[in-house]
């Protein structure tokens, strides 16, 4: 049994349960859902117009993930009611750091989809050795690398395709080509997507959706005698890109990450395994290239620079295998803002004037982590993993500096440049899996876990209100806190899972006890664009619980059917103050499900899906949460093989073209006042790829 990331530190070692869904042919990205049952091929047998979206699409797809979509390439993963940086996300084995202070390219857009080649995400208590605060959850990106040959010759192999859209007349192209003979690959490719603002019912378009981007890998990798080693460039440059539930559009992204990783096998249960990512990036976001808002005009620009480094060795002990771990990484953040004020000059004039603010002047943000797991059988049919990780967070922030004459913005100036800014975490993590396999076609799987998550530098730096939180996007301005507590969450979850040869079921549920978690909570200040009291990030006490369930059944040998459904709700705990009735947490999924009729014949495929959504009632009160309606889609796929290796997918989503809005994505323009952003209205799509 080999693991699903084997050079990443992040590797899991795989338990006898794995099961690979894979989706058919390889131009779409594989979705591994670690300890789950998903069959071969449930969801997305078909190739869809995710090929023209980020990665994070995928998660809509795997049980009790989805996405807070905060604009076309801007989707944060979000799994059981935890979101952004309450998961963990690695990207080739690097755990990626954003650039933009509000997430405008959280980890999973860094690489586009059709260049994505697998999407690994662990169901229920996450290993610890999947990294580093792995609290909300823990998932894995790879990009396509091409393949080593088979035979001792020279091959070649790789990766074309394209792809419309109709909702914002999209396309993409990607090419991927690689050489190798069985111990040398090199490899390169390349993508183009760009789309405009998409059409949200018949005659009308949602503003500020069009988006741009363009993508390139390089790398090379060599295996030989249990060596293998890999080095690895992506660049990403996204252009005018919009991003309608936050309050400025993308006006680019740019710069890349490397990623180098080495591991050698040395036999009798031996391995050591390594992973180090160097990545430098900039960003430029504004609220006038692709909006027209009232109010003054403002850009950001913001820098990132980071590093990590991931050592593992895995050694046999007892009837199992010890992993021992140790992983770290820096982030650097600084971000300048400008703003177009009306300023009273000494000489009692008004004048229009750009004022410039330091907002994040060399923060910065240290992880130290060091880990030990087990697993094995420890009897026949009973499995168990478990491990412990210590983390060691430092951060620290430099002076910030402004130009403003707000009396206001100068005080919280003042004090946070006399303030103590450097702070440390110290957390421990355990978690630990028992799966039993009570006969051939009964497994239940106990999960039990402590996971802790240190303060963004956001929560602690943000030192006069603002709206640059991590993509929250609720409408709301915030103010940090340098006193506050890490998040400490005890988790539960309980998975049983029937299969035979033509049916399986398998329900999750599960519960978390989180101390600490971390919300804004009304302060005495009210924000001057009229979006109520000003919130400030403080520790509050909550529960997340809920159930996610797959189950399918296959009637003949071409005809199959999928579902699955997800169930969380979130919830405060002793509350007080004008909102202690009102104790739901913030972009919480309603209960949603989806279904599928798959028909499958020598080359031939078709299905029709129903994804479903429920009204969201449970809504935040502390940030005047708005409600939202219920829908049912239906979308049609198809897929025809000419030729080995050629594909030729098409197909309707949203075929009745129904107006809708998604409780997780946000408000238009960052402002509750102009309701939520509706989501696409019918695609007809065509996708044509070819693998070599
Ligand atoms: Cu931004």
């Amino acid at each position: 049994m080999k693991t699903e990331l084997s050079l990443a530190i992040a590797g899991v070692l795989a338990v006898p349960l794995v099961v690979q869904a894979d989706v058919g042919q390889e131009q779409l990205p594989t979705i591994v859902v670690e300890g789950s049952a998903m069959r071969a091929g449930t969801f997305g047998t078909a190739p869809d117009s995710s090929g023209l979206k980020d990665t994070a699409s995928l998660l809509k797809r795997v049980p009790g993930a989805n996405v807070n979509r905060n604009g076309p390439l801007t989707g944060v993963a979000s799994y059981r009611g935890m979101f952004g940086n309450r998961v963990n996300i690695s990207i080739d084995g690097a755990n990626m750091k954003e650039v933009g202070p509000n997430s405008m390219d959280p980890p999973l857009s860094h690489i586009p989809a059709p260049l994505t080649g697998k999407l690994t995400v662990h169901r229920g208590v996450a290993p610890v050795s999947s990294g580093i605060e792995s609290f909300g959850g823990s998932m894995h990106a790879e990009s396509k690398k091409g393949r080593f040959a088979e035979g001792d010759g020279v091959e070649t192999s790789g990766t074309a395709s394209i792809g419309y859209g109709s909702v914002d007349d999209g396309y993409y192209g990607v090419m991927l080509g690689a050489v190798a003979n069985k111990n040398h690959k090199l490899y390169l490719s390349g993508s183009k997507e760009q789309g405009r603002d998409y059409r949200k019912d018949d005659n009308n378009k949602q503003d500020d959706t069009q988006y741009d981007r363009e993508a390139f890998t390089a790398g090379y990798g060599f295996q030989q005698d249990g060596h293998e080693f890999g080095i690895n460039y992506s660049n990403n440059n996204t252009g005018h890109t919009g991003t309608p539930a936050l309050p400025m559009d993308i006006t680019y992204v740019r710069g890349g990450l490397y990623d180098a990783n080495y591991s050698w096998d040395l036999d009798n249960g031996y391995k050591v395994r390594t992973n180090m990512f160097y990545q430098k990036m900039r960003h430029l976001m504004d609220n006038n290239t692709l909006r027209d808002v009232a109010g003054p005009d403002m850009l950001n620009r913001t820098r990132v620079e980071a590093g990590g480094i991931d050592l593992a060795v895995d050694m046999p002990f007892y009837e199992g295998v010890l992993t021992v771990g140790v992983n770290g990484d820096q982030a650097n953040h600084d971000s300048d803002s400008a703003m177009d004020m009306m300023m009273t000059m000494p000489n009692g004039m008004n004048m229009m004037r750009t004022v410039n603010t330091n907002f994040f002047n060399r923060v910065e943000r240290d992880r130290y982590s060091v880990f030990s797991e087990w697993t094995g059988n420890i009897a026949e049919d009973l499995m168990l993993d478990i491990g412990a990780r210590y983390t060691h967070t430092w951060s620290d922030a430099g002076d910030a500096s402004t130009e403003s004459m707000m009396s206001m913005a100068n005080m919280d100036l003042a004090k946070f440049n006399s303030s103590n800014r450097k702070k440390t975490f110290d957390e421990v993590d355990v978690a630990g899996v028992l799966r039993y396999a009570v006969n051939s076609e009964f497994d239940v799987e106990v999960g039990l876990g402590r996971k802790n998550r240190a303060p963004t530098y956001q929560e602690l730096y943000l030192w006069t209100n603002n709206k640059a939180v991590g993509g929250f996007a609720d409408g709301s301005t915030y103010i940090g806190d340098l006193d506050l507590d890490h998040e400490t969450a005890y988790q539960f979850d309980l998975g049983f899972d029937w299969h035979n040869e033509n049916a399986y079921i398998a329900p999750r549920f599960f519960y978390h006890y989180v101390y600490d978690y971390i919300q804004g909570e009304a302060t005495t200040r009210m924000s001057m664009d009229g979006s109520g009291p000003i919130l400030q990030w403080s520790n509050i006490d909550a529960q997340f619980y809920g159930v996610d369930l797959e189950a399918g059944y296959t009637f003949t040998e071409n005809w199959r059917f999928d579902a699955g459904l997800n169930y969380v709700r979130g919830e405060r705990i002793n509350g007080s103050g004008p909102h202690a009735s009102d104790t739901d947490l913030y972009r919480i999924a309603p209960l949603n499900g989806r279904a599928q009729v798959t028909f499958e014949q020598a080359g031939w495929m078709g299905a029709i899906e129903g994804v479903f959504y429920a009204d969201q009632g449970d809504v935040a009160g502390y940030n005047e949460e708005q409600k939202t309606k219920g829908y049912i889609l239906m979308n049609l796929r198809g897929k025809y093989e000419p030729y080995q290796g050629v594909v030729i997918g098409t197909g309707i989503e949203n075929v009745l073209d129904l107006e809708h809005e998604d409780h997780l994505g946000g408000y238009t323009n960052h402002n509750r006042d102009n309701g939520r952003i509706s989501m696409p209205g019918r695609n007809i799509y065509a996708t044509l790829s070819y693998n070599w």
